[in-house]
């Protein structure tokens, strides 16, 4: 029996297919007028013209409104302590972010306060952002450790993530971050802490089943490339799928690492070099862009164009982290993709959705509107594609489906 048809939807916009989209593909959508999406289970039964729909007495009339599928965070650092509302007088003060971390501050910043939170409050914090990102459309994501920097609060962080997986009806994935900044105990000793995630941390990880990737922050005056291949390769050994933080800042050849070892995704890609994305291109690693850093560190934009242009797929994701980008909200990154990357809004809906999903080993069961997939789905309060991405800073989602159960 159907559980819910969404009928006589204006306009339904959706890639379409289990893999990632990369170059001219990710512009190739299929947009329905007077559409119907049918559901059973949790499960999307039918996506079509209303003419062949099925019948159904529960349905929501989608006659003013636009239907694409959930949204997908591919980078989030959505567990931490505190908030680093203090940076603003440094950012007014121009100065630069490397330059706060430096000092101890930034990351470290919330380093302590992570430690110092109690699991709970770690949770329930988490917890209450996470229904704010769904209630914005945001039906899947991923999130990342790396504010404990110790075996203990790395746990604690991946232990909460863990909880949120559970606990809330959400597609949560784990990465192992624990190389995200070198902790006061060991400054200046950047490869006796790399030691140490690998020796200590990383097994107890993997033997808990705690992440699926693992991530390292390569850059300037946090971890080299050289430092960045010698984790990368022994997780991989561990058997985690690698993800790295790339050319964010500057570039010290991250991109061009990502491409060597043909991690999955490369996140960031500000600086990434044309050598860099060349490598990455031809060994298939998805890039994961994300235009609200450029936007809050006033820094430049990636060069996503460029990137379609050599076959890369891309992802959007919001970077939601106290400190580089305090906002989850993904349509504003979509608004950026257009307006900043000259994304159109087809490749920029799939950068959201199936290339997302990919980006996070999702893209079987997420990410687009087919027959067989998850039920995520949002009914936007627009009536085309073009509106949700000319309106920007209000919350355009209307109505929110997760798993086929309006929230
Ligand atoms: O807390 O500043 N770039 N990691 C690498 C971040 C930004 C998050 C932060
Ligand atoms: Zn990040």
């Amino acid at each position: 029996m159907l559980d819910l048809l969404i009928k006589n939807i204006k306009h339904l916009a959706t890639p379409v297919g289990n893999f990632p989209k990369s170059g001219k593909e990710h512009g190739k959508i299929l947009e329905i007028e007077n559409a119907a999406i049918a559901i059973e289970n949790g499960i999307i039964s039918y996506v079509g013209s209303m003419e062949n729909a099925p019948a159904c007495k529960n349905f929501i009339d989608a006659s003013e409104n636009l239907v694409t599928p959930g949204l997908v965070d591919s980078h989030t650092h959505l567990v931490f302590g505190g908030w680093r509302q203090h940076e603003m007088e440094l950012k007014l003060n121009n100065v630069p972010y490397l330059d706060i971390l430096k000092a101890g501050d930034g990351i470290l910043s919330t380093v302590s306060k992570t430690r110092e939170a109690t699991f709970m409050e770690l949770y329930i914090k988490a917890l209450i952002i996470a229904k704010d990102m769904l209630s914005h459309g945001t039906t899947s994501f991923e999130i990342k450790s790396g504010y404990g920097l110790d075996l203990d609060t790395e746990v604690k962080q991946l232990n909460v993530i863990k909880r949120l997986q559970k606990s809330f009806n959400e597609d949560i994935v784990a990465t192992f971050m624990g190389a995200h900044a070198v902790p006061n105990e060991y400054k200046g000793k950047n490869e006796e802490y790399i030691d140490f995630v690998i020796e200590k941390v990383l097994p107890h990880v993997k033997e808990n089943n705690l992440a699926e990737f693992c991530d390292i922050f390569c850059e300037t005056g946090v971890f080299d490339v050289d430092l960045s291949e010698k984790l990368l390769k022994a997780a991989r050994k561990l058997g985690f799928k690698l993800k790295i933080h790339a050319d964010e800042i500057n570039p010290i050849g991250g991109g061009e690492l990502a491409g060597k070892l043909g991690t999955h995704s490369a996140e960031h890609l500000i600086a990434a070099t044309d050598e860099g994305i060349k490598l990455m291109a031809d060994s298939g690693t998805v890039a994961i862009l994300l235009p609200a850093t450029s936007f809050y560190l006033d820094k430049p934009y990636a060069r996503a164009r460029k990137m379609l242009d050599e076959n890369m797929s891309v992802a959007i994701a919001s970077d939601f982290n106290p400190g580089s980008s305090p906002s989850f909200n993904l349509q504003f990154c979509m608004n950026l993709a257009c307006l900043k990357y000259k994304l159109t809004p087809q490749e920029a809906l799939t950068a959201v959705t199936l290339n997302a999903a990919a980006a996070i080993l999702k893209e079987k069961e997420i990410g687009s509107l087919e027959v067989g997939k998850k039920a995520d789905i949002v009914i936007w309060d627009c009536p085309d594609l073009n509106f949700l991405f000319y309106r920007y800073g209000n919350n355009q989602a209307k109505h929110v489906i997760k798993k086929g159960v309006l929230q």
